[in-house]
């Protein structure tokens, strides 16, 4: 063999391109479209000459199950060499969802990655193309996933859908972003209220506020859309900001019975790095003259668990102002039980998805039963939420519960409503 022979067949690609000329024959006759994502591991070259080709190996299987474990049946993944993987859409309606899919895959991406007994952190660009809206044969196409890649680098955006210079696309992270900053400094942003009951008295206990984010064009758009953006631009911080006061401030339009009703309010997993985070919830409670036993903050459980010294230490501070802490979505974040005796909450949310499946998934039912259990053991009290039905209610109840919060008492409502909807339940209590 000569030393120089140098082969650039590549079966993988090969097999790709096989793929995608019979979606385009099957989506032409069938008039509709499919996503290209171009997704491109970052820093796998510095990978590589840290760790070696072996574990570079390994790092691309765990990155593959990743991306596949948020993927549908249909959906398509093939590593095209190197640091780069193709994956496949089929029969998407628009732009919106291959963007909402790419954002789907990098929150994947958020927890970190294990390998022997390290931990390491990835994360991914993705550039996106549309058949047949940005071309209409398999070499174009894979042209234009390449293309907005490049585009999505140049504005140091993590994904970004292909357009030719003078077309910009409709629905990209860019837009997003700018439109964010506008409703940020305008104030255009609105909360919601979910009230929470008592499960053995039937009286309320308080709500929790849900930000709301209605566009003039675009109708709402969905925290879980909106507050990764704002995680990786930094405009997490003014958004915190403007919750937290416009609750402690709501909160004092509440009639006057309702002095003890507790709020609770959702922090993001990048809020609890804040350095000043503590000193801004402490002035809001100036500010607003506001008792801290009022305030539960939610902070997810995986929040907690992606660096357990700094968010157990933030935590720790934040209870010392004597706001109260809650783990949300619990039961999903892989806590370990060696932390959970100094777990600095009083709280367990669990999440609503054991809830809403307990009926009929025998799994479920156990999980919400030995959470229930757990958090009596560890004297920290327990909301359900998802409750949609009596019977999912009356099993929970049965169990122990102590708070219950879902679409059977109500859906997160403006405060005007929730205000109404406080005076009717409580002349029933
Ligand atoms: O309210 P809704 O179901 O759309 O909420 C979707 C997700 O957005 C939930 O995980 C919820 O915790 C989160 N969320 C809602 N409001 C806020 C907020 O004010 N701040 C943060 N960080 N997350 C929020
Ligand atoms: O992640 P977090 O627990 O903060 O998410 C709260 C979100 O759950 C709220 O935005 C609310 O819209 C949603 N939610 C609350 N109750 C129910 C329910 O009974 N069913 C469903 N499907 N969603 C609910
Ligand atoms: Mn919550």
């Amino acid at each position: 063999m000569k030393m120089t022979e140098i082969s650039t067949k590549n079966d993988a690609r090969d097999k790709l391109f096989e793929y995608l000329v019979e979606m385009t024959s099957s989506h032409k006759a069938n008039n509709k479209k499919f996503a290209v994502l171009l997704i491109n591991l970052n820093n796998f070259r510095q990978f590589n000459v840290s760790c070696g080709y072996k574990m570079g190996d390994k790092l691309l299987n765990e990155f593959a199950t990743r991306l596949i474990s948020c993927a549908r049946t249909c959906d398509y993944l093939v590593h095209v060499g190197n640091a780069d993987f193709i994956m496949v859409l089929p029969d998407v309606l628009n732009e919106g969802h291959a963007t909402l899919a790419s954002l789907k895959l990098q929150e994947k991406l958020v927890e970190s990655f294990e390998l022997g007994s390290q931990q390491y952190k990835l994360s991914a660009d993705i550039g996106i193309s549309l058949f047949p809206d940005h071309a209409d044969e398999v070499e174009t196409l894979l042209q234009a996933a390449e293309k907005a890649l490049l585009d999505a680098r140049q504005n140091m955006l993590s994904y970004a859908v292909y357009s030719n210079e003078s077309k910009k696309s409709d629905f990209n992270c860019w837009d997003i972003e700018t439109e964010l900053q506008k409703t940020i400094t305008n104030n255009d942003f609105e909360l919601y209220y979910q009230p929470q009951i008592c499960m053995q008295t039937g009286v309320v206990f308080g709500a929790e506020a849900l930000i709301r984010w209605k566009h003039e064009k675009r109708g709402f758009i969905r925290p879980d859309v909106f507050i990764p953006i704002a995680e990786s631009n930094g405009q997490i911080h003014e958004i915190t900001q403007w919750t937290i006061n416009t609750a402690l401030r709501q909160i004092k339009e509440w009639p006057s019975a309702s002095e003890s009703l507790k709020i609770a309010i959702n922090l993001s997993a990048k809020v609890l790095k804040d350095p000043e985070l503590v000193d801004s919830v402490r002035n809001a409670l100036l500010t607003w003259n506001t008792e801290p036993s009022r305030v539960m903050l939610e902070v997810t459980e995986s929040a907690l668990m992606d660096d357990v010294v700094v968010s157990f230490n933030t935590l720790n501070e934040l209870r010392a102002l004597g706001v109260s802490i809650s783990i949300d979505d619990f039961g999903t974040g892989y806590s370990s039980m060696a932390y959970f005796k100094n777990i600095p909450a009083s709280e367990l949310k669990i999440d609503q998805s054991f809830v809403t499946n307990m009926l009929e998934n025998d799994m479920d039912r156990q999980i919400v039963k030995t959470i229930i259990k757990m958090a009596q053991g560890f004297k920290l009290q327990v909301v359900a939420e998802g409750i949609e039905n009596d019977e999912t209610f009356e099993i929970i109840k049965e169990l122990g519960c102590d708070i219950a919060q879902g679409y059977l008492f109500a859906k997160p409502m403006p405060q005007k409503e929730f205000l109404r909807w406080i005076d009717e339940h409580q002349s029933k209590e």
